[in-house]
């Protein structure tokens, strides 16, 4: 194949192709399953304490009860989240940079009313965003665009935050973070929860290995998004180590029969250091 222009196409390179690609076919029922329990379709994993009870009681209804906990500890996930954006309020215009099946931005659209773009560079995903937000009947403020984060083509100082979770790792951050910078408003809030490997324990382990070939990603450690934050006039604000807090979610999403095959990788780099799930979040000066 041949990859276009970016003011024609939002495909840069083969890889972001093979990306697009990825998520244009993924179906996984962990997403899916979770997604249906409330309408609310999310595309990252989850903080907090679990409720291990739900691995009690009838056995009919085990797998249920699974689901809507690893969906509520997601949820809880999105929620820290937005109360990391700042005070929005209705006429603010926030950019979900990786928007997926667009759960995040409904969550941050119901909290805040904003006007929200979500972008992704897979068309069934924002196929899909683009029709829960009909249903949802917030077409007019939660629209979902095919474009590429690195590229955005919106224009300049718009918007007054912009985050990615769990999106990050799919691009190069020294090309990211000028697009934000040139994006944000003065004063503009920036946040991501991302995983990333630890600088302290070296190179990447070979679990940290494992989840980016799972994912077709790429991991940075954690010093690069500093670096480019500092270079890109993102001045780091909060930066929260999420990594004890997540922990409950992949043991339990290891016990669920919706697990995917990557929990045993997840909690092996979680438990031996290599890696680490950070919330961080910066203003734009
Ligand atoms: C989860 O998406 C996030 C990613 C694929 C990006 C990689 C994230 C890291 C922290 C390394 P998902 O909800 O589609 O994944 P899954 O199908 O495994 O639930
Ligand atoms: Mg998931």
């Amino acid at each position: 194949m041949t990859v276009q222009g970016a003011a024609t196409h939002p495909l840069r390179s083969l890889y972001q192709k093979s990306v697009a690609n990825y998520w244009n076919e993924e179906k996984n029922p962990v997403n899916l399953r979770l997604g249906e329990v409330d309408g609310i379709y999310h595309h990252h994993y989850g903080v907090g304490e679990a409720d291990w009870s739900v691995l009690e009681g009838p056995e009919e209804t085990r797998q249920e009860r699974l689901t809507a906990e690893l969906h509520r500890l997601e949820c809880a996930q999105a929620d820290l989240l937005m109360t990391h954006l700042g005070d929005l309020t209705p006429e603010d215009r926030v950019m979900d940079s990786g928007s997926g099946r667009g759960g995040s931005s409904f969550v941050a659209h119901s909290r805040f009313g904003c006007r929200v773009d979500g972008v992704s560079i897979s068309e069934t995903q924002v196929e899909f965003a683009n029709g829960q937000a009909r249903e949802r009947g917030v077409e007019d403020k939660v629209r979902f665009h095919l474009r590429n984060m690195l590229d955005t083509g919106f224009e300049s100082g718009a918007f007054q935050a912009i985050w990615n979770n769990e999106s990050t790792m799919y691009v190069d951050l020294s090309l990211l973070f000028p697009e934000y910078a040139r994006l944000l408003a003065h004063g503009g809030r920036y946040v991501t929860i991302t995983g990333c490997y630890n600088d302290a324990y070296g190179l990447p382990s070979r679990a940290v290995s494992e989840i980016n070939a799972h994912y077709i990603c790429s991991i940075h450690p954690r010093s690069r998004y500093f670096k480019e934050m500092a270079a890109n006039r993102l001045v780091p604000v909060s930066v929260v180590d999420l990594t004890e807090a997540t922990i409950p979610y992949w043991e339990l999403r290891a016990r669920s029969p919706l697990a995917t095959g990557i929990e045993k990788a997840f909690l092996e780099a979680y438990k031996d250091g290599s890696f680490q799930y950070l919330l961080i979040a910066a203003d734009k000066v």
